[in-house]
């Protein structure tokens, strides 16, 4: 019999589905919970592509794993579906963006049906089912009611071809992550969140995480810890210019200050300058440029000094300039520094460049007039600096810091490189944001029992050209009453961006259903947190840190059991294509899902792609081992010719079965799914030599299970185990005993020139040069090696080792 993939895996794949086989309940008596999740898709017009595959696959076989381990296993799958592409391919289309939706739903649903993955699909979610995003406005409210969310205008980052603003997260570059049109920026009125007051709460709190390292050093990184102070310079005319320093130590060495061409002072000194036009013409050309641009180290240092105003360094009373440039951010710190050009690089280039002095005061590098010193803590010593002089910069810090405060003029201050995230988009395809504005009243929260707030439909979707939501148009969904006074009022017209739905949805899948709460409060205390999250590096000051947010939030105000949502996050690799390039339409190497199963299966297609390489790696795609693991798959079944008949169980390949349980079991929980299946390999090649009971292959067959499902289950049914015992999927996970994992060994003797000087115990039929290495590293042997070399070794297979020796 052939080994006939078209036919088994819709057969098994409908059963699954008829039986719900993989439908899991919010309680166990007597198992304990595994809540394993990946990203859910974005349901593009494109369909399920290979990035998705790797990882599905992946938490696919742990979940099928945990649940032969005897977990009661939440695996759980939805759709994030509001967002631009969506709506771009409408307006180009003419067709509904909630259409567009449902129907990629449809192919994506299929195809991951296609590809056997053991989804309770009873717990299917999708963000834009207004009986989902009710809980997303929800989840807003609470937060403005909070404080943490608030309307304020402000630059942001607007993309010049999709109309809309950006979150700093969503800007590489200086491009737009999704369109790779110039980000320039536009000052406008959004709705914020406040995530910045969960900056050091989202630092601390990885401390108690399983997530890989390098997700924990890049949250750390975008968040951007620094400690220094905040010290106020004086200007001429009596205002406080504030600044930020991590080096308070260099304040003696402080020779001009620099704002940003944005800082609020400026407006305010314009009339007393004398080359305000100048001053002006500089803050246009900042305006256009990203924060990337100005701060690129490397780039023309650029500037005006202003004429009629000048700052007073607060430790010597000296005047210095004040200059405005764009290496200077306003959204960072207090948008205003004191350059100490002897210790910065950036200052240091300035100052050369506009002729400022440049005063060394830690001692211990070059001449800083040939080129900045940035002193190391513990050897940096102060000098030129009066009262710190001798000091080392460590020491120096703390004791100009607590001057500073005794004069009333600094304290010590914490910074953060993260932002307040910018929550409006001026599109179509989110959900509205539940807020009203009153003339009288001011911006208003909608009453939680009108949730949720129904997207109208428009007839055009396209944003206005003044970057407002193509909401705005519709006056009569815009205006209503005020909550508050009952006055007339209008709607918020922005929605939410895209990452908000994906910010919860975790907490979704416990409850899908709930109309009264966003889960049960039963359910989140069952299934919280998240045990095993796997997803994308490109989400890591993303999806992943929105969402630690939201879910902190939620666990202030008790709705939420837990501090952190998921326990543990791994992360894949890129499949590339043929040749180790991505995978793009316009190199025409896109390997479509659909084809390889058409062709080969999807069983294959899973072993593959569990086989392709190290999982946290990029790998490239290679349709020879394609049909390697093909091959694998047709060895595996005719296995079934060799099997014997007989109902004796009892294992011919003992040792190797053992060895192989615990090799393919602890590489599964790390993730090297590619040595475990070289294990099983090795396991068959093995049954083909050796030949094969009902025992072996039952084991074979388990452990083959989490890869390749729907042949495993149909050779389960043909060997008869499956009227025995059930499905393969509900049979416990084989066990290996340890003493059984150990090859037997045999006693060499070691001779050197035929005199027995000792034994040695090797593996049973081990090679030669095992044997050889081993008599070699004998301690009488080793001791005679020191005058002698070997000249000749001769190998007795399981007996002996004959070295001859010559001085
Ligand atoms: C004086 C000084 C002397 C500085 C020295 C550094 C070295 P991090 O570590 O990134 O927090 N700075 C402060 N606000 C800034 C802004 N809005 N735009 C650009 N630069 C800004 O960097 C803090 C340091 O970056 C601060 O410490 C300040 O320069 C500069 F030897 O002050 B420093
Ligand atoms: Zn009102």
């Amino acid at each position: 019999m052939k080994y006939d993939f078209a036919s088994i895996e819709p057969k098994w794949q409908k059963k699954w589905l008829e039986e719900k086989t993989f439908h899991c309940e919010n309680h166990s008596s007597d198992k304990p919970k595994f809540y394993a999740l990946v990203e859910f898709p974005y349901p593009s017009g494109q369909g399920l592509h290979v990035g998705h595959a790797r990882p599905y696959t992946a938490m696919d076989v742990v979940a099928r794993k945990r649940r032969m381990d005897g977990y009661n296993v939440l695996f759980p799958m939805g759709y994030d579906a509001f967002g631009l592409p969506t709506e771009n391919y409408a307006i180009k289309n003419h067709i509904h963006p909630a259409k567009v939706t449902h129907d990629n739903i449809q192919n994506f649903r299929r195809q991951l049906q296609m590809l056997g993955y053991s989804f309770d699909w009873d717990r299917e979610i999708n963000t834009t089912d207004p009986a989902y995003y009710k809980w997303t406005q929800w989840i807003f409210l609470q937060l403005y009611k909070h404080g943490l969310a608030y309307k304020t205008t402000m630059p942001v980052n607007w993309c010049t071809s999709c109309k809309c603003v950006l979150a700093n997260e969503e800007v590489v570059e200086g491009v737009c992550e999704r369109c790779g049109s110039p980000v320039i920026r536009k000052e406008k009125s959004q709705w914020m969140l406040k995530i910045t007051e969960y900056a050091q709460r989202l630092i601390d709190d990885l401390d108690g995480l399983d997530f890989i390292e390098r997700v924990k050093i890049q949250q750390k990184n975008w968040i951007g810890r620094s400690t220094g102070a905040e010290v106020a310079f004086k200007a001429t005319t009596g205002d406080d210019i504030v600044v930020f320093t991590t080096r308070p130590d260099t304040l003696f060495g402080a020779t001009y200050m620099v704002l940003s061409p944005e800082h609020e002072l400026l407006k305010k000194w314009m009339p007393l300058l004398g080359n305000a036009d100048e001053v002006k013409a500089y803050q246009a050309a900042a305006a256009s440029k990203s924060d990337l641009e100005r701060t690129e180290l490397n780039k023309e240092k650029t500037g005006v000094c202003l004429d009629g105003v000048k700052g007073v360094n607060p430790v010597n009373g000296r005047e210095i300039p004040i200059f405005i440039s764009d290496y200077v951010l306003a959204t960072y710190g207090t948008g205003a520094i004191m350059a100490v050009p002897a210790h910065d690089d950036r200052d240091w280039e300035f100052a050369k460049k506009f002729g400022c002095e440049i005063i060394e005061v830690v001692s211990g590098g070059e001449n800083v007039q040939k080129a900045a010193f940035t002193a190391k803590d513990e050897t940096g010593i102060l000098v030129n600096s009066e009262f710190l002089n001798g000091l080392t910069v460590k020491d120096a810090i703390p004791v100009i810091t607590k001057w500073l405060e005794e004069k009333g003029i600094g304290k010590a201050k914490v910074n953060y490189k993260l932002r307040d995230w910018v929550f409006s988009r001026q599109r179509y395809w989110g959900e509205p944001i539940p807020m009203v504005y009153c003339e009288t009243c001011g911006w208003q929260p909608l009453p939680e029992d009108q949730l949720p707030l129904l997207l109208p439909d428009v007839e055009s979707y396209e944003p206005t050209d003044d970057g407002e939501s193509p909401l705005s148009k519709m006056t009569e969904w815009v205006s209503t009453t005020c909550p508050h006074c009952g006055g007339p009022a209008r709607r918020e017209t922005d929605t939410m961006p895209q990452w908000a739905g994906s910010s919860w949805y975790f907490l979704r899948y416990m409850d899908p259903c709930n109309d009264k709460a966003l889960a049960s409060q039963e359910a989140m205390a069952y299934w919280s947190p998240v045990d095993w999250y796997n997803g994308g590096m490109e989400h890591t000051t993303l999806h992943l840190l929105y969402s630690r947010f939201w879910h902190k939030f939620l666990y202030d105000i008790g709705v939420v059991p837990t501090k952190e949502p998921y326990q543990k996050r791994t992360s894949h690799g890129m499949i590339l294509g043929e040749g180790g390039e991505k995978m793009s339409k316009s190199r025409g190497n896109v390997i479509n899902p659909n084809d390889v199963v058409a062709q080969y299966g999807a069983d294959t297609m899973r072993l593959y792609i569990m086989f392709i390489g190290d999982f946290e790696k990029a790998a490239a795609w290679s349709d020879n081992a394609v049909k390697g693991c093909k091959r694998f798959l047709d060895r595996v079944w005719n296995l079934m010719d060799a099997c014997t008949d007989s109902l004796d169980y009892t294992p011919v390949n003992e040792l190797a079965i053992h060895k192989a349980i615990k090799k393919v079991s602890s590489d599964i929980e790390a993730m090297k799914f590619n040595t475990a299946i070289a294990a099983l390999m090795s396991l068959v090649n093995d049954f083909y030599a050796n030949g094969c009971s009902k025992g072996d292959m039952s084991a074979l067959l388990l452990m083959l299970s989490p890869f390749a499902p729907h042949m495993v289950e149909e050779m389960w049914e043909l060997l008869g185990f499956a009227a025995e015992r059930g499905m393969a999927c509900r049979q416990p996970w084989p066990a290996y005993d340890e003493s059984k994992t150990i090859e037997a060994e045999v006693t060499l003797a070691v001779q050197v020139g035929g005199k027995l000087k000792g034994t040695v115990s090797v593996p049973v039929d081990s090679d030669d040069q095992t044997c050889v290495d081993a008599a070699l590293a004998l301690d009488k042997v080793a001791k005679m090696l020191e005058t002698m070399t070997v000249v000749k070794t001769i190998v007795v297979k399981n007996k002996l080792v004959n070295v001859v020796m010559k001085p």
